[in-house]
Order: C-alpha cells, then structure tokens, then sequence
C-alpha cells in the first residue's frame, strides 16, 4: 500500500481524552476515532489490526473443534425473559422498540440466542459435542467507559458455546477451549495468565480469566510465579488434556474479585508470590444447565430420555485485545506490533520520491516483499525525512527500510528493527531475504 494512496490521518501531539498509552497511541497512530462515549470508528490501520486479531482467534478455534457462525446483533426481549435475564442484566442492556412495539436488545453475549438455535436444530446426544462461535459486535452500556476500545460500550467479541450430553464431556470442551486460549494468545505476542475468576451474571461454577499483565490493567492478579513459566500447549486436541490444564492450575492464581488473601500466604511461599496488575482479555465459563432447563434445551440421551444439554461459553475481547497488545508492546516513540498482528509486515521509506533511481529501487523492494506474501506500507510521500522517521515509529511496524539516492546509487537498503532499533545495510536480494522474516523481538 502506497502513504500516498491510503488514510492513516496521524497526530503529532498527545490528545488530551486519552488517560492510557494505548488510547493515545491508536489515536495518534491514526487506529481508531471516538464517534460517541466507549463507540469508535475504525479507521484502515486499526481495522487492519482488528482483523489479524480475529484471523488468529479464528484458527486457533476451529483446530479446537469450533465451528463459525454468525448471529445477529439485535435479539428479541422474549429470549431474555425465558432464562430469566431480560430484568437481572439492568442498565447495561441496551433495549430497543421496533415500529412494531417490539422489545428487542442489542446483544451484551449470546447464551439465549444460541440456546435456541441449539433447541431448535439438535435432538439427540448422537450430534454431540458440538461448539458454536462467532465474532461479532457486543454492547454493554457501561457505567464508566474507558480507556479507548479497552473498556467500549461496542466492542468485538468472538464467544465460542459448547454443547455436551453431561458435566465430564462438557469438562473437556472447557479444557480444549483453555488450551486454544494459551495458544492464541502466545500467537499475539502475549503472556496470558489463567486465574480462577468469579461467574458474574454469565453463572456456573466453573470459570477463568486470562489476563495479561500490564501496569495499567483494571484488574488485579494474585499468582505463584510458576504459572508464568508453564509451556504453550501444542494443538493436539485427541489427548487427554487433564494434565495440561492441570500443570497451571495447580497453582495459585486468581484475580481480585476471587482472591483471598489467607490461602494465597499458605499455598504460595513468599519468594513467588507475584502481586500484579493486569487486562482481562479473555473469560471462561462452564455452567451447565443454566440456561437449558429454563430454555428447555434437551436432547435425547442414550437411555432414550430427554435431558437439559450441559453448555459452557468462552469470551475473547477481540477489539480490547488491539489496546492490551499495544500496552503490553510499545516504547517511547510509539507501537511496537508483535509480527503475528502487525497491520503491515513492513514499513519502506522512499527519502527521495522523484529521484529515478530512489523510485526504481523502492519499487523492486516493494515488488519483491509483496511477491513473498509480506504486506508493506510504502512511504512515497513528498514529505521530510524526520516526519518519516517518526511517523513509521509511531505506528510500529516491524521492520523499517529505508532507500535514499546515495543507498540507490550503490543498490543497498538500510533496515531498521522497530523492537531493537538495530539497523543494518544490505544490498536488494539480502534485503528482501531479511525482510521476509519475523525479527527478533526485545
Ligand atoms: N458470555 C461470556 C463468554 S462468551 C461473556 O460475555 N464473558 S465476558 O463478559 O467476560 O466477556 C468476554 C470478554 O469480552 C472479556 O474477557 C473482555 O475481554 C471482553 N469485554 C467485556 N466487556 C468489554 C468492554 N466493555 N469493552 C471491551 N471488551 C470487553
């Protein structure tokens, strides 16, 4: 993509709404724009972003077993009042009159609409399991929204429901979902820790968050410091999987709202208590019958009995997630994109666009990268050399490589790595091999 083609409007200065680095970075990196409290537009770059986010969530759900559909945002009141939720959600729902006097909602989460589809279409245990999910717009009028997307009051969420015929094969489907969420998230470029976590209006008894650690979290996480260094489970979901999950939750970790300060000094030994802050990016839950016996979601069991399908439900935050990496990976010039969800793989500047032989180098380089699958961001504008600098700083891309007249006349790219700052000159072919590569990381 050519600058000069694109729309990447990008501030110089600090927007004085934004209490928290990655509400002021993606505003000035030109990511998103407010349209109203806690509801944002997104703009090429933040969309770009947003969508390798949700291609990652994707795969790492269907190799678990998920399949994608996709439900309304708008659902009817009716639903809600058969499980008993349309009054217990309060104000946070927002409810809507059609012309038709019509109560319906704008969907916080989807357990109701999805118990119907399920009641609707599935009969007997001999279709079972099955896991549902879809990625798709949520609202929550929050009391106090915040810190840009990272507490919206529209905000993407990809929520997986599973559907078993009794509690052990329902433990599994948690298990794989816990396994998928580990997965995701190392390919984010995060560490995210699973905490036993309070059940909230979703309900059951069973449920964690994954948090990742950053100073500005609104949550607080108590764990053994073991539970950082746990292995990243490989994708093998016909396994028993017991002694994956039970490898972290052997430990003690849990967020503020669960946690307990009594059990917390007598199972963890002082030298590896961590006490941290961190954002909450993804929450499971495993509730049974909840939602099905009031909803009158049965199948067939195997005795020929009809009983209540025992569910689950698995939230990601898919648009917090654009905020939480950017907290977890930015320095003082601006972003730091991890390589897995870079908007663009790299960022090329042209410091002399008009030169003919600046020009026919960039574009062999840009021919080239974008011959070998890489998306690069091409910097041809007519501007000065310090304002591409920190612009392409600004919005992080991994690799930077820039081509001047004196660079042309002698067939060699200067590359920068954005985490390192590390540059080195190579001549067009290494470049392009270099290029072509994740680089390493600070
Ligand atoms: N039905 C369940 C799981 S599908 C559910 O709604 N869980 S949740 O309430 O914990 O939300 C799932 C994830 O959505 C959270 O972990 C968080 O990452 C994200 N999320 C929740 N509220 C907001 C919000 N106001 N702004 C941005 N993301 C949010």
């Amino acid at each position: 993509m050519r600058l000069s083609d694109y729309f990447l409007p990008t501030l110089k200065e600090n927007p004085a709404e934004a209490q928290i680095v990655s509400h002021r970075l993606m505003l000035r990196a030109g990511m998103v724009r407010q349209s109203a409290a806690g509801i944002y537009s997104w703009l090429p770059l933040g969309l770009r972003v947003l969508e390798k986010i949700g291609a990652i969530v994707r795969q790492e759900q269907n190799r678990a077993g998920a399949i994608e559909v996709l439900m309304p945002t708008l659902q009817p009141a009716e639903l809600w009042r058969e499980s008993g939720r349309y009054d217990d959600y309060g104000k946070e729902m927002l409810r809507i009159t059609d012309r038709h006097d019509r109560d319906l909602l704008y969907g916080p989460t989807n357990e109701e609409l999805i118990t119907q589809i399920f009641r609707d279409n599935v009969r007997s245990y001999k279709e079972l399991p099955r896991n549902l999910y879809h990625v798709q717009w949520k609202f929550r009028d929050e009391i106090r929204p915040r810190f840009g997307v990272m507490r919206g009051r529209e905000f993407l969420m990809k929520d997986a429901y599973s559907f078993d015929i009794d509690e052990a094969s329902a433990r599994q489907a948690y298990q794989k979902m816990f396994v998928a969420y580990l997965r995701t998230f190392k390919r984010m470029g995060l560490q995210a820790i699973p905490v036993a976590a309070d059940t909230g209006p979703i309900g059951g008894d069973l449920s964690h968050e994954f948090i990742i650690l950053a100073e500005t979290g609104e949550s607080e996480v108590f764990c053994h410091e073991d539970v950082l260094n746990q292995p990243v489970p490989e994708a093998d979901y016909s396994r028993d999987l017991t002694p994956v999950i039970d490898a972290y939750t052997q430990y003690y970790a849990r967020s503020d709202e669960f946690h307990d300060g009594a059990i917390f000094e007598e199972q963890v030994p002082e030298a590896k208590r961590v006490t941290a802050r961190g954002i909450e990016v993804g929450h499971i839950f495993y509730f049974g019958e909840k939602y099905s016996a009031p909803m009158k979601a049965l199948v067939t069991g195997p005795d020929g009995k009809d009983v209540p399908v025992h569910m689950g439900s698995y939230g990601i935050g898919v648009s917090r997630l654009v905020g939480g990496i950017i907290e977890a990976c930015h320095d003082d010039d601006g972003i730091v994109w991890p390589w897995g969800v870079a908007p663009f793989h790299v960022g090329l500047i042209n410091l002399k666009p008009g030169d003919a032989a600046t020009d026919a180098l960039c574009d062999k380089l840009y021919n080239g990268l974008s011959q070998n699958g890489l998306d690069v961001l091409y910097d041809d504008r007519d501007e000065r050399a310090g304002a591409k600098f920190s612009n392409m700083d600004l919005i992080g891309l991994p690799w930077q490589a820039v081509v001047g007249p004196r660079g042309a006349a002698a067939g060699e790219v200067e590359i920068k790595n954005r985490a390192t700052g590390e540059k080195i000159t190579l001549s067009l072919e290494d470049s392009l091999q270099k290029l072509s590569q994740a680089p390493i990381q600070k």
